[in-house]
């Protein structure tokens, strides 16, 4: 597998963002400040000090997308860690996520919507046997903050029923997401049972999640493997900008 670091988008990407990242550049030395208070309070598992940070940030004029991709999604990678070397138990993973899911909550309202884009409807999921929701629910956001229609599935959804919902609300795109490397395999059946029931020329996939690389999105034979969220988004924007499907 060839290592990525999920969360950094780097300078050159950063540039062509235009509106999924109007902030250009590198944070002066204030958001720093309010991108650590945010990243910390992820790591200390600390409720109120998100609270505070994420208002903080917010008040400031920090950038929404930057405050969630480079100062709490990090941190979820840095409790992860401390997961695998037995300093976090698991009770500490569903802390950390409920302290950023509730960062979200109050930063999200801040991220602007673009609706010059039509509508095109995405169906997003997290994969059978995986439970993990914030980075597919990121996704979500970003996408209808880019005038998308979501369908969010939700976690655990079984391979027929995203088939199904496509179908049934003829998506453009298909959305997964798996953190697990024991659930990614299962985004290659969703691919396939697409294939027998005649909609994989009808839909784009983009696949992502921790663990996912571009080299597996080939493998699997998915339109995308996304590097970040915010990636993701772009190439989405750029399959309803372009007309080639
Ligand atoms: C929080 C967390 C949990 C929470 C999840 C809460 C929730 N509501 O999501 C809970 C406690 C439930 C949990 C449970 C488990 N977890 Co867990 N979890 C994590 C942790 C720490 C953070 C994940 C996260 O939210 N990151 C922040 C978000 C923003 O990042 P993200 O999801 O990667 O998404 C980003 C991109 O990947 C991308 N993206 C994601 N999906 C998609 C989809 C599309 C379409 C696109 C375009 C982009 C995209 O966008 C996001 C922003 O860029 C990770 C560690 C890690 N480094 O990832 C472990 C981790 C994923 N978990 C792990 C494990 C082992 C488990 C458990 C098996 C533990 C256990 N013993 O029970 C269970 C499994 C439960 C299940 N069946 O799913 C392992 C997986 C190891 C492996 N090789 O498979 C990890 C890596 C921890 C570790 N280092 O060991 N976990």
């Amino acid at each position: 597998m060839v290592a990525k670091e999920p969360y950094q988008l780097d300078s050159q990407l950063r540039l062509s963002y235009h509106s999924l990242d109007s902030n250009v550049g590198v944070p002066h030395m204030d958001e720093q400040k309010h991108l650590k208070a945010l990243k910390q309070a992820i790591i200390n598992l600390d409720f109120e000090g998100m609270h505070k940070a994420a208002r903080e940030a917010m008040d400031a004029g920090v950038e929404p997308q930057r405050a969630i991709m480079e100062g709490m999604a990090p941190a979820m990678a840095v409790v992860g860690g401390k997961f695998e070397t037995g300093e976090y138990f698991l009770s500490e993973l569903v802390v950390a996520g409920e302290v950023m899911k509730e960062g979200m909550e109050i930063i999200t309202p801040y991220i602007k919507a673009d609706s010059s884009q039509k509508i095109e409807l995405v169906v997003m999921a997290t994969v059978e046997g995986d439970y993990h929701d914030i980075g597919k629910n990121l996704v979500a956001t970003l996408l209808k903050a880019q005038g998308f229609g979501v369908i969010d599935l939700g976690t655990d959804v079984p391979v027929s029923r995203i088939v199904e919902a496509v179908k049934e609300h003829n998506a453009l795109i298909v959305g997964l997401s798996a953190l697990l490397t024991s659930t990614m395999a299962t985004m290659g059946e969703v691919i396939k049972a697409l294939e027998e029931g005649s909609l994989r020329n009808r839909v784009k996939v983009i696949i992502g999640g921790a663990p996912v690389t571009p080299q597996f999105a080939q493998k699997i034979g998915a339109d995308h493997g996304a590097l970040n969220a915010m990636e993701g988004v772009h190439k989405c924007v750029e399959w309803v900008s372009s007309s080639s499907r």
